[in-house]
């Protein structure tokens, strides 16, 4: 198809053939909108199609990182691990496909370069690099919040003779480590899964360290065929109450302050966390009051903290692996591991503090520091993470009313209402965005919740004839407040966090998710349902 040709007319376009697009596209079938999802890589899955490093895996659990829109997909699907690797998540994303029947509505190698309404026909008008155009009532964006990879950009990759990766752009054929002097640069969830996996398998991993952050053990394990029985058993309650949590996964919160227990009460609930309990996020909920009360988050700090000294055998290496007290432990986003800190016990591992000498720049043969410090490397990896949030947005040429550009508008941070949808851009929508918990909840269960919103509000529209579904400016400015607000009576913004936008240079400081949970989120999205969309204009 050339763009000669009239565009395609679909009733939405839905970009991104990740967890979002797959089910909004199962959803727009369901009640009758023809729709197309437009994907830029060569395969369904998004994350977990670009994401293929060693050690890549969930860090919420399989049982619950997982679609529950179908009883029967449910009941079908054996999970193997509490916490699934990537081939198994991205091999389940690729069987949801083709058991609905989803494949010959998702355009592979799509990418999506513009969209820009037209506000005589209040449509959209998307464009793809392969200059394919469609021409869609709605345009919803399901381009994920970790999805432009973002590496440093210091000179000199151009003449190292060696190889170099990011983790988000895995080859497909992996990568062999063995007799290798592997480069680590990034120590979060990325760069903490990876460590263990390379040096198992590397001449001599170096690990780059610009911030120490947190790291809890998975204590991932088999799914026994007796645990898989009694979760299917009950399944739909098991959801429903997942949505009653925070995050939207059970973590079993605890409902007391770390201050208000005694040190030895407070050290055994963090040990069951730890260990017993299972691991992983339950740490952040050892206590109530851990992401808003300094004193009390740290106590899990110091927590965290003895089990890497006691982890740690060279007392430096396990002084730098600590993270620093102005970092407020789940600040910055946990990262969930298996063997993280013993790596570093290994002979061929070392931890090089590129905080204090940061690198400057690749050479020939390595990395090279600003005190000249030189390091010979055979592989550089990079697990420098993304533009969080906004990238993949403002990596299209989004014009909505008038003309304006949605990077222009979020030149200060996004701006959404509800993290669904944007004032003066009509009929555009975000799926799990800016705005809403998003990436601080379940985010398969946070996809559902908005797909199964905007899915009603469509068919809501299309009862009352509207051709036109717009965030008032009120309800947005009232919106973005409300976020700010909720997150200031938090610790989050105290780091410099992805979250907030400080990873990128020049990006605005902003703290993006909304950090009131699940349930407080479900309960304002119904209610404007119910109160005829309240905030939004229907025409
Ligand atoms: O990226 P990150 P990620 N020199 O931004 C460092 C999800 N995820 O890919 O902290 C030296 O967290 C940077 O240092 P600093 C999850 O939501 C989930 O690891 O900015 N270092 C940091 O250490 C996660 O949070 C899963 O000082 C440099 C690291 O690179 C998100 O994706 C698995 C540097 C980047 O860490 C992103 O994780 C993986 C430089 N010039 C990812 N530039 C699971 O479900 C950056 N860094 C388990």
């Amino acid at each position: 198809m050339s763009n000669t040709h009239p565009p395609v007319e679909l009733d939405a376009v839905i970009v991104g053939a990740g967890f979002a697009g797959i089910y909004q596209l199962y959803s727009l079938r369901r009640i009758g909108l023809s729709a197309r999802v437009l994907e830029a890589g060569e395969g369904v899955g998004g994350t977990w199609f670009w994401n293929r490093y060693p050690g890549a895996r969930c860090d919420v659990e399989s049982l619950d990182y997982s679609y529950s829109f179908s009883e029967e997909l449910q009941q079908e699907w054996d999970w193997k691990e509490r916490y699934a690797p990537q081939p198994d998540i991205l091999r389940y994303i690729n069987h949801v496909v083709d058991r609905f029947d989803l494949r010959r509505d998702i355009q592979l190698n799509a990418r999506v370069t513009s969209a820009i309404f037209d506000e005589t026909l209040d449509r959209w008008l998307v464009t793809t690099e392969g200059g394919d155009r469609f021409s869609a009532r709605y345009c919803i964006m399901a381009t994920g919040c970790l999805s432009i990879p973002q590496a440093p950009t210091f000179s000199g990759l151009d003449v190292f003779k060696g190889r170099w990766y990011h983790s988000a752009n895995w080859p497909h054929e992996g990568v062999d480590f063995s007799g290798q002097r592997v480069g680590l640069i990034g120590t979060g969830s990325s760069g903490v899964q990876m460590t263990p996996e390379i040096a198992q398998r590397a001449k001599h991993l170096t690990v780059f360290q610009r911030t120490a952050n947190y790291s809890v053990p998975a204590q991932n394990e088999p799914i026994t065929p007796e645990q898989l029985a009694e979760v299917k058993a009950n399944y739909g309650a098991r959801r429903e109450r997942a949505l009653e949590t925070h995050t939207g996964h059970f973590l079993i919160a605890n409902d007391k302050s770390a201050m208000e227990v005694s040190e030895e009460e407070r050290r055994k609930e963090f040990e069951f966390r730890w260990k017993g309990a299972g691991g992983g996020f339950r740490m952040l909920r050892a206590f109530n009051d851990l992401m808003v009360n300094k004193q009390s988050n740290d106590k899990a700090a110091e927590f965290v903290r003895s089990k890497i000294r006691a982890t740690v055998k060279d007392p430096a290496t396990a002084e730098l692996l600590c993270p620093k007290e102005d970092l407020p432990f789940g600040t910055k986003r946990l990262c969930v591991d298996t063997d993280y800190y013993q790596t570093f016990n290994r002979d061929n591992v070392a931890l090089v503090d590129v905080k204090t000498d940061p690198l400057v720049e690749a050479t020939p043969g390595g990395l090279r520091t600003q005190s000249g410090q030189e390091y010979p490397l055979d592989i550089i990896v990079f697990a420098t993470g993304f533009d969080a949030m906004t990238g993949a947005l403002k990596s299209i040429d989004v014009r909505g009313v008038g003309g304006q550009h949605l990077r222009d508008k979020w030149e200060h941070g996004p701006r959404t209402y509800l993290g669904l949808a944007v004032a003066g851009f009509p009929n555009l929508f975000i799926l799990a965005g800016p705005g809403s918990p998003s990436v601080l909840s379940n985010m398969v269960h946070s996809i559902e919740l908005h797909v199964n919103w905007l899915t009603q509000c469509l068919q809501d529209a299309r009862a009352k004839g509207a051709r036109r579904i717009e965030a008032q400016q009120q309800a947005e400015d009232g919106w973005v407040q409300h976020v700010n607000e909720v997150a200031d009576r938090t610790l989050y913004p105290t780091a410099n966090s992805w979250y907030m936008g400080s990873n990128m240079p020049g990006k605005p400081r902003v703290f993006m998710p909304y950090v009131a949970g699940v349930p407080a989120y479900r309960k304002i999205v119904n209610e404007v349902a119910a109160d005829g969309y309240r905030g939004f204009e229907m025409a």
